[in-house]
């Protein structure tokens, strides 16, 4: 499948997709909702693919919502459509997305970014929530995804400032899980997420659904969830195989079962 605002390609199990505006610095439009959405979906229904990598460029991940269509826009078209709620359908893509962040991840792209499993950063990547600077403010999750990643004063710091944070603060903060030489993001993003790719699909599901549930719940509630999938998973072919293949000191193959 062909899609106007991105790039998709297979590598292996691992999805490849690469935001592809480069005229906007991949400003997020309502098409590129749209083909992000259709993307996933092909994604999440694959049972080839095991994980995704969404990239930009070297020079963006997304330089955020794309201003131009939104500066038209009044209160009844946006809260009347309840613009860009589509967004909330790309959190629930249940196999794990790693956002693979170089240059400017701002506004919105600092958000879709956030909204990924985890973010691998190149040295060149900065971060922000500038839009106080267009007399607005994060509406696609950033003031509470940023939030619970660097705690309240950075991230006040940089709703209320617009400042971008580097890779190197970045990392120092947790937004990020790692920062890798610009050259080797995408490479070293797909290794890693060949790796995901390569555990049992119902094992990674689980452990992406229970890390998720510790921002939504409350910690003897998110224990007990974690506690109630980890016994679903010994009703699983794999984790008989896995044990197995374990005691048997061999590599495990999973049926998916
Ligand atoms: N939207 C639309 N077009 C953009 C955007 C954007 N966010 N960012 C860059 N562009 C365009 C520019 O207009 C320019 O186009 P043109 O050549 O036609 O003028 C092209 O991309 C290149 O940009 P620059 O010439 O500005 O490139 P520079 O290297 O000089 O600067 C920057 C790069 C610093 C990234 C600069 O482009 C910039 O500040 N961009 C805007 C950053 C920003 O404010 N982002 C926040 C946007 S608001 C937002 O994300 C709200 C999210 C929540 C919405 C949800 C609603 C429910």
């Amino acid at each position: 499948m062909t899609y106007q605002t991105l790039l998709v390609e297979q590598r292996g199990a691992v999805t490849l997709v690469t935001l592809h505006r480069p005229q906007a610095l991949n400003a997020l439009n309502s098409q590129i909702l749209a083909d992000l959405l259709a993307a996933m979906a092909a994604f999440d229904a694959d049972p080839s693919q095991g994980c995704a990598v969404i990239t930009g460029s070297e020079k963006a991940f997304a330089a955020g919502a794309d201003i131009k269509e939104m500066q038209a826009q009044g209160f009844a078209d946006m809260y009347g459509h309840d613009f860009f709620a589509g967004w909330d359908r790309f959190t629930q893509t249940r196999k794990p997305i790693i956002a693979a962040v170089a240059g400017y991840a701002l506004g919105g792209g600092c958000e879709l970014a956030m909204m990924c499993d985890f973010i691998l950063a190149a040295d060149t990547a900065k971060f922000g929530q500038p839009e106080i600077k267009l007399a607005v403010s994060p509406g696609m999750g950033g003031s509470q995804r940023l939030t619970r990643a660097v705690g309240k004063a950075k991230a006040m710091e940089m709703c209320l400032t617009g400042r971008m944070m580097d890779a190197a603060e970045a990392e120092r903060a947790g937004l990020v899980s790692r920062v890798v030489p610009t050259a080797d993001l995408i490479d070293d993003a797909v290794k890693t997420a060949t790796t995901i790719a390569s555990m049992a699909p119902l094992a990674v599901k689980a452990n992406k659904e229970m890390v998720n549930a510790a921002f939504e719940t409350g910690l003897a509630m998110g224990v007990q969830f974690e506690r109630r999938l980890f016994h679903a998973l010994f009703g699983t072919e794999d984790q008989s195989e896995g044990m197995a293949a374990f005691v048997e000191k061999r590599h495990g193959v999973w049926t998916g079962k």
